[in-house]
């Protein structure tokens, strides 16, 4: 299950972003000392399966998911080691990172300075440590036994050490897969992709960016960082997050929200963490899945269920666009533009996939 971690300064929001994405209330920690983090899973909600399953009648709907990790926060300039050390092996469990900023306040280039650049110098510095300690012991190994895969392992770590103590975060380096498979063990904290929520004051949620004050400070910091960076209010949506939908409508409409935060938030990451969607359709069950983009028919059947990718015979592919526009499974039969892929059919995303197998 893919999970986001919300990191950043006590007092930033990540709780209140937690609510405004789950609808998960937790009780608010100021100083974010209690290092118990929340977690919550949410539905990705997407019109395509629910036009799907509306289409097949089906008996069950299954949606995929996204974990949210309420995570500890941390004031880099004051923590004491060991409290930032408990912190920071809770964000190595997330898979992407998303450091919420306090910008609904008025001097927010302080906190653009403090939550943003200092909190990403925390990941970056942790890595350099760990990156030291570990290159230093390949170096031991090397006067051993130096096989080619502890060398090409130091020489990539001499490098990155060289490029975090330039302030450069290993996700900014564009590493190869090889290099990727090299660091699998050392699981750098500054390679999990980050995005930023740049939480705004309620009445901010319509205002254009140039007039919320600091804003276009903290996204020019998150931009040097290299970080996607997301707008939301995020107390004014935590409300709308317990609201029906109805009278949800209706306060979106007053405040001038035109979407909700969690679409705009699963869209952001799923771009930062390259993820794409693929469907599974019929009468009995209709579902939507994760996949990492650049995945084979093979591995999206992996997703499935093991046994779909040892027996994988053929993927049978509809674009979801093809199945719409002609009128459904009979019609887009009839166009032939079902298609029958091989196990190394790059998958796009809104394929609806049926996998052949025999084991
Ligand atoms: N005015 C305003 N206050 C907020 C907003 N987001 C959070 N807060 C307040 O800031 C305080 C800390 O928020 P919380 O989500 O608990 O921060 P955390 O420590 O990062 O989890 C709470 O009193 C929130 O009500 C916001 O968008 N606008
Ligand atoms: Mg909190």
């Amino acid at each position: 299950m893919t999970s986001v971690g919300l990191i950043g300064l006590p007092g930033g929001g990540k709780s209140t972003v937690f609510q405004a994405l789950t609808g998960h209330a937790v009780a608010p920690q100021f100083l974010g000392y209690d290092l118990k983090p929340h977690q919550a899973v949410v539905k990705i909600p997407d019109p395509r399966l629910d036009y799907l399953s509306d289409f097949y009648k089906t008996k069950s709907t299954v949606h995929a998911v996204l974990e949210f990790l309420d995570l500890p926060g941390f004031e880099p300039a004051t923590a004491e080691a060991k409290l930032k050390n408990a912190v920071l092996g809770h964000y190595a469990k997330a898979d992407t990172l998303a450091l919420v900023v306090n910008c609904w306040e008025e001097f927010v280039q302080d906190e653009a300075d403090r939550g943003i650049r200092r909190m990403l110098e925390e990941l970056i510095l942790l890595d350099a440590a760990r990156i030291e300690s570990t290159a230093n012991t390949l170096e031991k190994q090397a006067k051993l036994k130096a096989s080619s895969e502890i060398v090409d392992k130091f020489n990539l770590l001499t490098r990155l050490r060289g490029e975090l103590e330039n302030g450069v975060a290993v996700r900014q380096l564009g590493l190869s897969e090889p290099e990727l498979k090299l660091l699998r063990d050392v699981a750098p904290m500054s390679l999990k992709p980050v995005i930023a929520v740049l939480n705004v004051a309620d009445d901010a949620a319509a205002l254009p960016d140039d007039q919320i004050p600091g804003l276009r400070a903290a996204q020019a910091e998150c931009a040097a960082a290299g970080v996607e960076a997301l707008r939301m209010p995020a107390r004014l949506e935590a409300e709308l997050a317990g609201l029906e939908p109805a009278d949800a409508a209706e306060f979106m409409a007053e405040f001038g929200v035109t979407e909700p935060g969690l679409p705009r938030f699963i869209r952001a990451a799923f771009s930062t963490l390259g993820l794409i969607t693929f469907l599974t359709a019929s009468e009995k069950e209709c579902r939507s899945w994760n996949l990492r983009g650049g995945s084979t028919a093979q591995q999206a059947a992996g997703t499935i269920h093991s046994d779909l990718a040892r027996g994988f015979i053929r993927a049978e592919t509809v674009a979801y666009q093809d199945f719409v526009e002609h009128g459904g499974e009979t019609g887009a039969k009839a166009a032939g533009k079902y298609r029958l892929e091989g196990k190394d059919y790059g998958v796009q995303d809104g394929d609806i996939l049926h996998i052949r197998f025999n084991v």
